[in-house]
């Protein structure tokens, strides 16, 4: 109810009023010290950048030790192929992950989709970091890296991707955070790797660029019943149901769900088009096989098959609940995120029109997508509203110009 979510209102204004707690915008960062950032080689907030390439050379030692961690407090590596230890992973994730600047809302992501997600072609066992109460074992700290060949302008690095960085509630503003990403820095510095590329919702030293998600309502009525949006002026509910309303079925010829006989054309297509962006992986098809191939309630990606068997299109999404905190009959928000759409005959906003009625089917509650690739040219035009908040793309030991979000080819989970 409303006095609790008045009490949230009044928590982050306060937070914003002391300085505390990560900004949120560039002008609240601006006057942020950095303790731990401005030791790391990224680039200062103000800092003008025009040039590409590495902050610092390659090390030739590394640290062979792991970080010290808070007395009582011991690391542990994860083994996602143990049942258990999975359900451990999604539970301090579902209680303590990441939540919307109102805390309404909190992201849930499925074991499935965190094996999903953490083990692609290449993942190492040791990349999969937790930090445990030493006297109970309790997990409550995590923060992962998985291999990926990154494209940033006409430089292809093997980097990681970092994802699921979550200290327990209880724990935090004990800088235990940069312990973990000095760990995980030296785990994968150990593997030979010193480039790494992550998102957040915060501003930190440097965004290479600043994207923004935009939702298109599919389940009007229990979004404004979670306040997830809310009635606009001089709608009725009924009004608004009949804007957001679908068609039954798609309407592009030769949709339908990807097979694993697809890989070699998918493969084919996603690299062509993943060249017009200045920061895109370069996937193989066994990454191709990984990333896209239906999964239940994990991914899923439908090709356009023309004459002959030839693919001219594809669209895919992930799907990623959020608990609705404190709510009387609503538990859970079934969203799915736009992934990567790839277009050479059909028109994109004609592919993503049939995306948001498969999902529909489906029965998510809303469909997600940042203002990246070319998704500008349908997000209007599908009924998309406009979010709040930010999502900031980093490099870690690449310095390159910022890049509006058009030219960004990356998804991450
Ligand atoms: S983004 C998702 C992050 N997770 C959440 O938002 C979940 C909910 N929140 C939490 O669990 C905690 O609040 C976290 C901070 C763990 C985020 N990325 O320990 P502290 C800086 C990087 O006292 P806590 C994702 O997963 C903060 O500015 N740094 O704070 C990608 C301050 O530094 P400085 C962050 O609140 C992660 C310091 O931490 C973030 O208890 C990419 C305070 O530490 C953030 N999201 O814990 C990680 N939030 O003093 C970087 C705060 O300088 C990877 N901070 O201001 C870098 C590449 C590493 C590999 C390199 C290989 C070559």
């Amino acid at each position: 109810g409303l006095p609790i979510h008045n009490m949230q209102y009044f928590q982050r204004a306060m937070e914003l009023l002391s300085c505390q707690g990560p900004a949120r915008s560039v002008d609240e960062a601006a006057k942020h010290k950095y303790q731990f950032w401005d030791t790391q080689p990224v680039p200062k907030l103000n800092e003008v950048v025009t040039t590409h390439g590495p902050i610092e050379a390659d090390k030739e030692n590394i640290r062979q030790e792991p970080y010290s961690l808070p007395q009582g407090f011991m690391w542990d590596t994860l083994d996602l192929g143990n049942a258990d230890v999975l359900k451990e992973l999604y539970t301090l994730l579902n209680e303590n992950y990441v939540e919307d600047d109102y805390n309404m809302f909190r992201f849930d992501y499925s074991p499935g989709f965190l094996r999903w997600a953490l083990r692609p072609p290449g993942w190492l066992p040791q990349w999969h970091c937790g930090v445990r109460v030493s006297s109970n074992r309790k997990l409550v700290g995590f923060i992962s890296a998985v291999p990926a060949d990154i494209r940033i302008c006409d430089t292809i690095k093997k980097m990681v991707e970092i994802n699921f960085l979550c200290v327990h509630m209880k724990l935090r503003s004990k800088r235990v955070a940069p312990v973990l990403i000095r760990e995980i820095t030296r785990r994968v510095n150990l593997e030979g790797v010193f480039q790494a590329v992550y998102t957040a919702g915060v501003v930190l030293p440097k965004p290479v660029s600043t994207c923004r998600y935009w939702h298109r309502s599919l389940n009007p009525r229990k979004l404004v019943e979670v306040k997830f949006s809310h009635l606009s002026r001089n709608m009725t509910l009924q009004r608004t149901m009949k804007f957001y309303r679908l068609p039954d079925s798609i309407r592009t010829a030769g949709l339908r769900p990807m097979e694993r006989r697809d890989v070699p054309q998918v493969t084919e297509l996603l690299q062509k088009y993943l060249r017009g962006f200045q920061l895109a992986p370069s996937m193989g098809e066994e990454e191709v096989a990984h990333w896209f191939l239906p999964q239940e309630n994990i991914i899923d990606t439908y090709v356009v098959e023309g004459a002959g068997g030839v693919l001219t299109d594809f669209t895919s999404f992930y799907t990623l609940p959020s608990t609705v905190m404190d709510h009387p009959l609503h538990r859970s928000l079934k969203a799915a995120y736009s992934f990567y759409n790839v277009h050479t005959k059909t028109p994109l906003p004609d592919l993503m029109s049939d995306a948001l009625i498969l999902a529909k089917v489906k029965g998510f509650d809303v469909f997600n997508a940042l203002d990246l690739m070319e998704n500008k040219v349908f997000l209007e035009k599908l009924k998309f509203g406009i979010g709040d908040g930010n999502m900031q793309y980093y490099l870690y030991n690449w310095k390159c110009p910022p890049m509006d979000p058009e030219k960004v080819g990356l998804v991450l989970q």
